[in-house]
């Protein structure tokens, strides 16, 4: 069984966080393993309280774990500080990491900080050099790349001027965009490709789509996909898991079973 490493932070309801993470790349037949960054206190509505772990913890649950087991793919969520972010990209340029997707996350969707500024710089500094896929949400894609994004032709600008930060590929997931709900862009050296939607996106407040999505496409990764093959499968199984999420207390939260059935 193919296996993952996720580096990122918990969510105790389930619906983000290292706790989506785990049933979504489980939910692709792909074995996963978690370090933890931070703690959040949050429900289905939203983050009340949150945490890091001194940078020291992150560095000795990825090295005890890498010692161990050899991984075929590596995802980052939430990272919190700019110590997490330095450290974690250290180590996944030590160990040669293959297959590291990055979701760039800086915010919550309630608002609330999930990187500080320092971290911000760092991340496009340290850790997109050694990313193969960066999954950044609009606003992300806004903060990363200073444009303002207000078309489809934006979102590839956008795309193009945080390749120049060192990743392989980036995707930038369109959502709630109203110049073109649910669509994707994805840009690598050689390639542009627009991603349409299967079917009409309907989002009823979900969290923990941004998650998911970069979940599946470590996992496919994993599987020995290519990276636009991988982004492709990980968004038609999240519009399959948003037109199935379930209500969860006062909130929504994303349908992840196995294998996408
Ligand atoms: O959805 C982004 C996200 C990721 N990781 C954790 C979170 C959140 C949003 O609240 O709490 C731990």
């Amino acid at each position: 069984m193919k296996r993952v490493m996720t580096i990122a932070g918990s969510d105790p309801s389930g619906g983000a966080g290292i706790q989506a993470d785990l049933k979504a790349i489980h939910s692709q037949g792909v074995y996963a393993a978690s370090v933890i960054t931070s703690v959040t206190a949050q429900n289905a509505m939203q983050v009340h309280a949150v945490d890091h772990l001194p940078a020291h913890l992150v560095r000795a649950q990825f090295e005890v774990l890498a010692d161990d087991i050899e991984f075929h793919a590596f995802k980052t969520g939430m990272l919190g500080n700019a110590d997490i972010v330095a450290t974690v990209a250290e180590l996944l340029a030590r160990r040669q990491a293959p297959n590291v997707v990055v979701d760039p996350l800086v915010q919550s969707t309630s608002g609330v900080a999930l990187l500080d500024d320092e971290g911000s710089e760092l991340l496009r500094a340290k850790l997109f050099p050694v990313a193969t896929v960066v999954t950044p949400n609009l606003g992300e894609a806004e903060s990363l790349s200073g444009d303002r994004i207000d078309s489809i032709e934006a979102m590839t600008a956008a795309g193009r001027r945080i390749l120049k930060f060192g990743p392989r590929c980036v995707v930038i997931t369109g959502g709630h965009a109203d110049f073109a709900p649910g669509t994707d862009v994805y840009v690598d050296a050689a390639t542009t490709r627009v991603l349409e939607p299967d079917s009409p996106v309907s989002n009823p407040g979900v969290h923990g789509t941004g998650c998911v999505f970069s979940a599946v496409v470590a996992a496919r990764l994993a599987l020995g996909e290519a990276p636009l093959a991988a982004v492709t499968q990980a968004k038609l199984f999240l519009s399959k898991a948003l037109r199935n999420a379930m209500a969860l207390g006062s909130g929504f939260v994303l349908d992840t079973p196995d294998n996408g059935d």
